[in-house]
């Protein structure tokens, strides 16, 4: 009888050790349970104390990790490994997501917050009925320089940047699309264009403007500005506005030629372990006073109408960041091109980030 009793409680002791053995592995590797929620978002695209109020409030532990890219997200994602529960993708690669069956249906009755959305940026093509992705910030690529540095030059253009006086004076945003679309607006072809000799035009118009380039960066863009290491930043409009919120030199501009209207979405991939959490967090950062202080923080364009009345009437105000659907009406949004065609574009962009070396 004591061997029976000794042989049950030494399975229970295994048992308990290696249960606390397998959570702590859980919690270290990103994979979610009902008390743990892993958010995949931009780097410097949220106020943090917002996470830590939403961890007092629900309970939920929040595992909190970056990207820089749409592809690399994407490639994390596909590759599997890590549970993330919440991931911010932009409209193309939502698009993808959404084909390749990477997406989980949102229930709507557990975002009851999503009516402080502007109708503007509901139902987009992407997902119409906004069956997979909420709307998180949304904005413009252009360009964000310092006419004082530049003798008082101004620039309105794609084209104005090949001119011999801006040597070494340009930042480029580390995106594939973003610069290769650059190349192709230069151009006046689509920011979609996926015709090869376009493709190689605008790749071969890029590589004439190296002596002009100074580097290609991603956050630290917004430091080098605010410090005058270069004179003009090719970026998205929030970070724009970030620098100019400190330096009121600086102005911001969307090229005459065309540019990108973008919006990231907040979507619940279908590896996630904590569905009610991921709901609970959409439905979180949705609430208006939650989406004005995440905006002010983060200085990106809040799709949440409710949040504007919350927010300093300078930022709502300000055409550059907030501007009429007249304008935006102009501009293109990117559109899933297809594994080929998305490939390309990253692989002239990788020749591109070559020659320059
Ligand atoms: N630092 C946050 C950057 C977020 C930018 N998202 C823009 C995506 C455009 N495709």
């Amino acid at each position: 009888m004591k061997q029976l009793v000794r042989t049950f409680l030494t399975i229970i002791l295994v048992s308990i050790v290696l249960l606390s053995i397998t959570n702590r592995l859980n919690q270290s590797q990103g994979f979610s349970g009902s008390n743990t929620l892993t958010v995949y978002n931009w780097g410097d695209y949220i106020d943090t104390d917002l996470i830590n109020r939403f961890e007092k409030e629900t309970g939920i532990k929040v595992i909190y990790e970056t990207f820089d890219s749409n592809e690399a997200m994407m490639t994390k994602i596909e590759q599997g490994g890590t549970t993330y529960d919440v991931a911010v993708p932009s409209e193309y690669m939502i698009d993808k997501m959404i084909k390749e069956n990477l997406l989980i249906p949102l229930d709507h009755s557990k975002l009851p917050n999503l009516k402080n959305i502007d109708e503007r940026f509901l139902n987009l093509p992407f997902d119409p009925d906004n069956l997979y992705s909420i709307p998180y910030f949304w904005g413009t690529v252009g360009i964000v320089y310092n006419p004082e540095m530049l003798g008082g030059m101004e620039i309105t253009s794609w084209n104005d940047l090949w001119d011999r006086k801006l040597r070494n004076e340009i930042l480029l945003i580390d995106g594939a699309r973003e610069v290769i679309g650059m190349g192709l607006n230069s151009l006046h072809y689509s920011l979609n264009d996926t015709n090869p000799k376009h493709l190689q035009e605008a790749k071969a118009k890029l590589d004439t403007l190296t002596p002009n380039i100074k580097a290609i960066v991603g956050d630290e863009n917004k430091l080098l500005l605010a410090n005058r290491e270069a004179a003009i930043g090719i970026t998205w409009s929030g970070d724009a506005s970030e620098i100019m919120s400190e330096n009121e030199d600086l102005d911001y501009v969307v090229p005459s030629e065309g540019s990108n209207l973008w919006f990231d979405n907040m979507v619940i991939p279908k590896t996630a372990k904590n569905i009610d959490g991921a709901h609970a967090f959409i439905n979180f950062m949705l609430d208006a006073k939650v989406a004005a202080q995440n905006t002010e923080y983060v200085s990106y364009s809040t799709p949440n109408k409710a949040a504007l009345e919350f927010m300093p009437e300078e930022m709502v105000n300000d055409e550059r960041f907030y501007p009429a659907p007249e304008l935006t009406d102009k501009l293109e949004v990117y559109e899933n091109l297809g594994k080929r065609n998305l490939a390309t574009y990253n692989e002239l962009f990788l020749e591109f980030k070559m020659h320059r070396k």
